[in-house]
């Protein structure tokens, strides 16, 4: 089990909030997302066959990418 904390600048309602947590709860090996809007910050929580490509490459897909 993998816990990533992830800076997401494009968090900017509570909707995006939701997009995010629901988009990446479905990739299969994911156990849990939090996004967080105040600290626009999201961590996740995996294990295999989930990894960081992956979910970083759904992040940029759904318009949320992960900040360098
Ligand atoms: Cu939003």
């Amino acid at each position: 089990m993998k816990t990533v904390s992830y800076s997401v600048p494009n968090i900017s309602c509570m909707h995006c909030v939701h997009t995010i947590q629901t988009e990446v709860a479905d990739v299969k090996g994911v156990k849990s997302v939090k996004a967080d809007l105040p600290t626009k910050m999201v961590e996740i929580v995996f294990d295999e066959p989930a990894n960081e490509e992956q979910i970083k490459a759904l992040l940029t897909e759904i318009e949320y990418p992960v900040a360098a």
